[in-house]
């Protein structure tokens, strides 16, 4: 009976790990800490993180006030280098009429799917999610990401913030993540059935040895 509640813990701790729910974020500064005051209250960036986990990568901008979808939209960017150019493949957006990906083909930005944005109202943080398969993968060595929030609902014409401050993005370097999300799901399967191989040699009663 032990050893299946061992198991059964087990699978419970793998299924938890497998959640992907971020554990520790890496702040984005660059050497370039955001300003707070440079926008409205509810659109101010004040600290921009980052966090991935096995599956999903997290984006979270700390602001001065709680968010307002009614007045403002809140959006990430993000480039690769395999898209060629400065110009961001996917923007990460939330405002009033909700929270999705979009990928830009060439020469518009079209809809990908709805993502999870959701607030931290201890921090007034917003956190945007998205997995890596939507973003057709992390294999390239660094990926550039900005924020920029614009006055209006759903609308991405008049930036009030933006982070970092210029033109410039925030560049995260894949060896720099400390937990890659390729091998971590084989790494831990690989570990998992160890454990549980250690685990039922303990718990099993064994073959008697035939006496000599
Ligand atoms: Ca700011
Ligand atoms: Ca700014």
């Amino acid at each position: 009976m032990k050893f299946w509640i061992v198991i059964f813990l087990a699978l419970a701790l793998a299924l938890g790990s497998a959640q992907g729910q971020p554990t520790a974020w890496i702040q984005l500064d660059d050497s370039r800490p955001e300003d707070a005051g440079d926008g409205p209250a509810a659109a101010d960036m004040v600290d921009l993180y980052f966090s991935p986990t096995a599956t999903h990568m997290f984006f979270r901008e700390d602001l001065a006030a709680l968010p307002d979808v009614g007045n403002y939209t809140y959006t990430v960017y993000v480039d690769f280098p395999r898209g060629g150019g400065p110009v961001p493949d996917f923007r990460l957006v939330h405002s009033e009429s909700g929270s999705y990906l979009e990928q830009w083909d060439g020469t518009a930005w079209t809809f990908v799917e709805p993502i999870n944005v959701t607030l931290d109202p201890t921090n007034t943080s917003l956190i945007f999610e998205v997995s890596y398969a939507s973003l057709g993968g992390f294999n390239d060595n660094h990926m550039d990401a900005h924020f920029e929030n614009y006055d209006g609902a759903s609308s991405f014409q008049d930036p009030v913030d933006r982070a970092p401050n210029g033109n410039q993005p925030y560049r995260v370097h894949k060896r720099a993540i400390p937990n890659l999300p390729w091998p971590v799901l084989p790494a831990f399967a690989g570990g998992l059935i160890v454990s549980l191989l250690v685990l039922r040699r303990r718990f099993l009663p064994g073959k008697q040895d035939p006496p000599s």
